[in-house]
Order: C-alpha cells, then structure tokens, then sequence
C-alpha cells in the first residue's frame, strides 16, 4: 500500500494530470492471467534512436520494477513490423496490458484488433495511433506535439518581433510518419504561416538520431545560400546538426539560431554554450504513471482517454541554472 502512495506521489510531484485519472484504490492484486499474483506487462518500445528514448526506457523500466509489475520489455529499433511482432509475442503469451509507443502513427488496427479479441488491454504511451476506432486502446499518455511545434513557432514570432526581412528556415523532421514528427511540423508550420516573412526553405527527416541530423544539416548547408534559423524536432537531430554547422566554418546560435524539442541534458549543455537558442521541452519520464494507467485498466477502472505532460520551453538565460536539475 505504502509503495503505491509513493508511486501517486511521484507521479503527482511531476505536475502531471494524474489527479483527473481520480485517486481511487483497486490497484492492489490487478493482476490477471499468470496466477502468480503480480502484473505482467508487454512493452514495445520504439527504439533507442535518442537520448529521449534512452531516459523514457529506463523510467519505465524503473516504475515496473518500483511497481512490482513484470515487464516484458522489447526494442523495435524503430521498424514498424518488429512492433507487430512484439504485440503478436505478447498477445501469445497471454500478458494482462500491452503498453506501446507506436514508431509510426498509422497501420495498427489489424493487430489491435488481435489484442481486443484476446481481452487484453492496450495503453498507448508516448506517440499515438490515427486508428477511427478508439475501442482498440483504453487510453493515451504523452505529450501534446502539436502543442510543441507551435511553442516553437512562437518563440521565433517573438525573436523576429519588429524585423522585416525574409527568415528561411530548414527542418529537420522526425522518423516519418510518426506522431511526433508529423505534429511539431504541422503546429510549427501553423504558427509561422500567418507571418509571409517566414519561409522553411527546406525540410527533411533526419531520423530523431543525432547520425542523421548532422548529414542532413551538411546537405542543406550545401544547398541553401542562406539559412537563418533550424528547427530540429528533437535535440539528438539539433546537436548533430551543430557539428555540421561548426564543421562548415558557422556559429550554431548566432549564424543559425537554433530551435529544438525535448530537453535532455546534452541539450540543456548546448544550450548553455550558446549553441541552441530554444528549447520546447517533451518528458520521457513517464514510467511511474503507465504503472498507474496498467494498474487501473487492468483492474477495470475507468482512465481518461487522454492523459498530457506538463511541459515548459527554456531559453538560454535559463540553461545554466536548470542544467544541474534535468533529470535525463
Ligand atoms: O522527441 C524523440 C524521440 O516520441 C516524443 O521520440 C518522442 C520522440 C522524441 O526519438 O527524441
């Protein structure tokens, strides 16, 4: 029991919406079909593509063992046909939820589909699914992405306040196709349309991995004349990209002022340096309340549909101070 409070209290101290969930008990022997008296749970993860995902897979990891729940633990290295899998291997195994952070958004209904027959629940965690049928998963926590690109866009509205001049932008996008990818595009791209002066001059995925970032960047640098401003959908991509920049004789921050999603540490260091401008923040650190979430639909309890994190946007006058408390 004790152990459980401490969950809600961690979960609660990450000023998340865990309080609309209600704080009704029940979570205490969910467990279902092993018999063993403890909860197991199929987890198919994304990929380890970023630093987001390295702290995400390790407060999940954390929360279950926390939670006395099992975790069934498997890694798709970011291919949508290894997730199936997993969800096919866990659906075999007869696990009590499967929780999934789907790589890309859509092409799930079939093998949902398979788990709604078999009676397991599916919680979604992270990235969301375009499925029109929402009884195929019990509910969704993660970040508001849209929300995130337009954090972006307002805060180049601000920094370009007054100016005139054209300001091309280059993209970096996300893995195609996924949720977050094709949200911070599109709320970013809302936010910087309703001013003609903001061009994004070219845009192109770089994966989420800092590998990719940085040869993208080096092609864009190649092609574009004049690039005033990137925006990276996450900060794997932003710090790859820097080292294409400096590599090009160019000063990340003041050449090409710079915009990124996330918030891990090497970020927040990056940051500090001057090299990245802005940075959206998105939190991995979602493990203490998926353990809730499994708990309770396990138990039949209603959830909301929709669970979002709380998150800021840093600047560079905050990066010092904040950097010795980030957390991932
Ligand atoms: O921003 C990126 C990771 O889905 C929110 O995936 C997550 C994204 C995150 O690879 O770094």
């Amino acid at each position: 029991m004790s152990k459980r409070a401490a969950v809600a209290l961690v979960a609660t101290a990450m000023a998340v919406a865990l309080t609309a969930c209600g704080s009704g008990g029940g979570s205490k022997d969910a467990a279902g079909g092993g018999g063993s008296g403890k909860l197991t749970v199929g987890f198919s993860q994304v990929g380890a593509e970023s630093n987001w995902r390295t702290a995400n897979t390790k407060s999940v990891q954390d929360a279950a063992k926390k939670a006395g729940v099992t975790l069934k633990f498997s890694d798709a290295q970011q291919k949508q046909e290894n997730q199936i899998k997993a969800i096919r291997s866990f659906i075999q195994q007869k696990v009590d939820v499967i929780a999934f952070s789907p790589v890309v958004e859509s092409g799930w209904d079939t093998v949902l589909k398979e788990a709604k027959d078999a009676k397991i629940p599916v919680v979604l965690t992270d990235r969301a699914v375009d499925s029109k049928d929402e009884s195929l998963y019990a509910t969704f926590l993660g970040s508001d992405f849209v929300e995130e690109g337009k954090k972006a866009g307002d805060w180049l509205v601000k920094e370009y306040q007054g100016k005139t001049d054209q300001v091309n932008i280059v993209e970096l996008q996300g893995t195609t196709g996924s949720a977050p990818a094709n949200d911070r595009k599109s709320g970013f791209g809302d936010v910087v349309k309703a001013d003609p002066k903001f061009k994004v001059v070219a845009s192109q995925t770089g994966d989420f991995t800092r590998a990719k970032g940085k040869e993208v960047m080096q092609a864009f640098l190649k092609s574009q004349p004049k690039i005033d401003v990137l925006y990276a959908h996450n900060d794997d991509m932003a710090l790859g990209a820097i080292q294409a920049i400096e590599e090009a004789g160019k000063t990340p921050g003041k050449d090409i002022k710079i915009i990124s999603v996330d918030g891990v540490k090497d970020a927040f260091t990056a940051m500090a340096a001057g090299k990245i401008n802005v940075v959206v923040e998105c939190n991995p650190l979602l493990g203490d309340q998926l353990m809730e979430l499994v708990k309770k639909v396990k138990a039949g309890e209603s959830v909301e549909r929709r669970i979002k994190t709380v998150e800021g946007v840093f600047t560079q006058d905050q990066a010092a101070a904040a950097l010795p408390s980030r957390q991932y």
